[in-house]
């Protein structure tokens, strides 16, 4: 397989950006080779600059949970687009999207969108900090919130591929006021509120991690994250950005029963364009600008064009049946993949129709556990897989994602591709 047009592609992307890339997991850095560039996308299908297809198990990092380029919401988009992008003045489709949100996500009772997860999880914690008059944030090791400043602390994602814990650039007061702990460690959690517990404004989570790899939470763990914010007066923050919608229409928060008091929100609300939003309470969303004194805003927020590729994309997720067939799927791709990988030293964690195939056979419940798989291994697998038309998310530390778009013969030719790749590297 040939890549001469994207490789020139990369090399003039080169000079004008940033490791050619607007964002550094897409330039495969940690992997050794350079990115293929896409012309489009159908489905469950990329087409490279050289005509070469893959099938895409990265999706846009979840987005497509319905697939590349779907014609209901083109369709709905096109003519959004004809009518005018964007006013600086409130249209009915912000209220609309919010409306089928908000009756998605019992808790969330008001939102306020933004144009990435990046903003909207800042906003919350700014929300957070007001609400709760306090200032210590808690994440976990191998979380990813985006790249405002005081989050990049032992975060996942791209960030893991940093030299340090963090990214420089960030002074070391920015980010004093953040607690990283272990993820599914009850204890350490305990004691971190036992001894800071009046200092806490708010406890942030990936309810299902997807940015050191796929790791569900222990229910006892959120559990246990709920009553400590309870009983220390801080807030816990679901950071939804992936899972909200991806999960099933109710999110992470409805598959486990557990409701936070701030939910953070992206990708698949957006249908494919630059989104973002935050929601809770009420009570807590009254101190947002213009109502109350906490001040956040934004030029392209609440855009009609990324408001109705949402409203369709909610829309097409509330048909009956929608994600029965995306788990069916999910899970016959599970089913057949287990089979094939047994004693290959990885193995397949999933959640919903997100998945990643970890390079060891260790226990793994957390980041350390993760740093402990064979990234060399990986890097062959990936480069590999792209060699069989197969684009996996290019990273151990990310989730792959299955739309409702791939079909059985895209996964049975995945499960193929990954037993024969496996039995070369
Ligand atoms: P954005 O600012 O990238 O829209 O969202 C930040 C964010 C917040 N919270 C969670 C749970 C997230 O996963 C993300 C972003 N996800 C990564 C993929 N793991 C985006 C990919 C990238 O950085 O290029």
């Amino acid at each position: 397989m040939q890549r001469i047009l994207s490789q020139r592609a990369y090399k003039e992307a080169c000079a004008y950006i940033p490791g050619g890339v607007n964002s550094p997991v897409r330039a495969l850095k940690s992997l050794g080779c350079t990115p293929f560039f896409v012309k489009n996308a159908k489905g469950a299908v990329l087409t490279d600059i050289d005509e070469n297809r893959y099938i895409d198990y990265c999706m846009s990092w979840g987005v497509f949970i319905l697939g590349h380029s779907r014609s209901n919401i083109n369709q709905a988009v096109k003519k959004a687009i004809s009518r005018g992008t964007s006013y600086g003045i409130p249209t009915l489709v912000e209220s609309e999207l919010a409306k089928i949100i908000i009756g998605a996500v019992p808790s969330i009772e008001k939102l306020r969108f933004v144009n990435s997860g990046t903003e909207a999880v800042m906003s919350a914690i700014r929300l957070a900090r007001a609400f709760t008059d306090k200032n210590t944030i808690v994440k976990f090791d191998g979380c990813y919130h985006g790249h405002a400043d005081h989050l990049l602390v032992s975060a996942g994602s791209g960030v893991t591929q940093l030299k340090q814990s963090s990214s420089t650039g960030v002074p070391s007061d920015f980010t004093r006021h953040t607690l990283s702990l272990p993820y599914n460690d009850l204890v350490t959690v305990e004691k971190v509120f036992r001894e800071h517990g009046n200092d806490i404004a708010a406890v942030i989570i990936e309810p299902i991690a997807a940015n050191m790899g796929v790791i569900p939470a222990e229910i006892n763990f959120l559990k246990k994250l709920k009553e400590l914010t309870n009983k220390y007066n801080a807030l816990l923050i679901f950071d939804e950005v992936i899972t909200g919608f991806r999960m099933g229409y109710g999110g992470a928060q409805h598959h486990y029963g557990i409701n936070p008091d701030l939910t953070t929100l992206g990708k698949i609300i957006g249908g494919g364009f630059p989104v973002g939003a935050y929601g809770g309470s009420k009570r807590i969303m009254e101190l947002i600008a213009p109502d109350g004194p906490v001040y956040q805003a934004g030029t392209l927020s609440g855009n009609p064009i990324a408001m109705t590729a949402g409203i369709h994309t909610l829309k097409t997720l509330q048909e009956p049946g929608t994600y029965e067939k995306l788990s069916a799927l999910s899970n016959y791709f599970y089913e057949n993949l287990n089979h094939e990988i047994s004693n290959r030293g990885v193995q397949l964690k999933h959640s919903a129709s997100m998945f990643t195939l970890f390079f060891g056979e260790h226990i793994i419940m957390n980041y350390e556990d993760v740093k402990k798989c064979d990234q060399k291994r990986f890097a062959l697998f990936f480069k590999t897989m792209l060699n069989k038309e197969i684009y996996i998310s290019p990273s151990q530390f990310e989730a792959n994602f299955i739309s409702l778009s791939h079909t059985r013969n895209e996964l049975d030719y995945t499960i193929e591709a990954i037993k024969s790749a496996l039995k070369k590297i």
